[in-house]
């Protein structure tokens, strides 16, 4: 039997992984959940820059939450939570995937880290930089919205893994008031929040 163990800590982008995992229906054991595991040694032995999610699966450590939950997801091919390698519906999958991580929340990643100092302290906040995220973000937000507003997931209309990593980073988008105006993406999100293993955090839009 496959062993897991899942770095973690509540609304960090380690609800991808958790949420692949009780979609999946395998056991895992959670670590960390202290916010005194990011950076320090321990988890910079599995994950180089000792961020959160981190996992090891089957004793091979393995870092960054869309790689951690598509592994996941790839150990439970009846659950059918993510196409099969080589198929085209996979390279649907990569594609969503790349363009969440790339071209949506770099942006309120950047925004919440001249925001927020628990990585960059205040007095280095470049605070003039977070327009142009909102305007860069919501371009490719426009995009998502289009996509979605004939299906209602995004790859081959059922519910994936795909839906769990760019679900997540909607949801950050959320958290800055940044989806305003994109209905197909507030009904998408809403889809996503009746799942029963969601583990997305609701925001009051426009919290952050
Ligand atoms: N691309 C990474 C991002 C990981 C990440 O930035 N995690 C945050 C928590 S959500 C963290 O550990 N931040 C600490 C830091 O940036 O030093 C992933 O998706 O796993």
């Amino acid at each position: 039997m496959t062993t897991i163990k899942l770095y973690e800590l509540g609304p960090t982008r380690s609800a991808r992984c958790r949420w692949t995992l009780l979609e999946a229906g395998l056991e895992y054991e959670s670590l960390g959940n202290d916010p005194a595991i990011i950076g320090s040694d321990e988890l910079k032995r599995i994950h180089p820059l000792g961020k959160l999610p981190a996992a090891i699966i089957d004793g091979k450590p393995l870092f960054e939450s869309a790689a951690i939950a598509a592994a996941i997801a790839d150990l439970v091919p009846d659950k059918r939570l993510i196409a099969p390698p080589g198929s085209w519906s996979r390279s649907l999958h990569d594609q969503w995937v790349a363009f969440a991580l790339t071209e949506m929340e770099p942006w309120c990643w950047t925004a919440e880290l001249n925001t927020m100092d628990f990585v960059i302290p205040e007095d280095r906040h470049v605070k003039a930089i977070i327009p142009q995220c909102e305007m860069l973000y919501r371009r490719s937000a426009a995009a998502l919205d289009a996509a979605l507003a004939d299906t209602p997931y995004l790859v081959d209309g059922r519910f994936s893994v795909t839906d769990i990593i760019v679900g997540y980073t909607l949801n950050f988008g959320e958290e800055t008031g940044w989806n305003a105006g994109f209905e197909n993406l507030a009904t998408y999100l809403e889809r996503l929040f009746a799942r029963p293993h969601c583990t997305l955090v609701r925001h009051a839009a426009g919290a952050a």
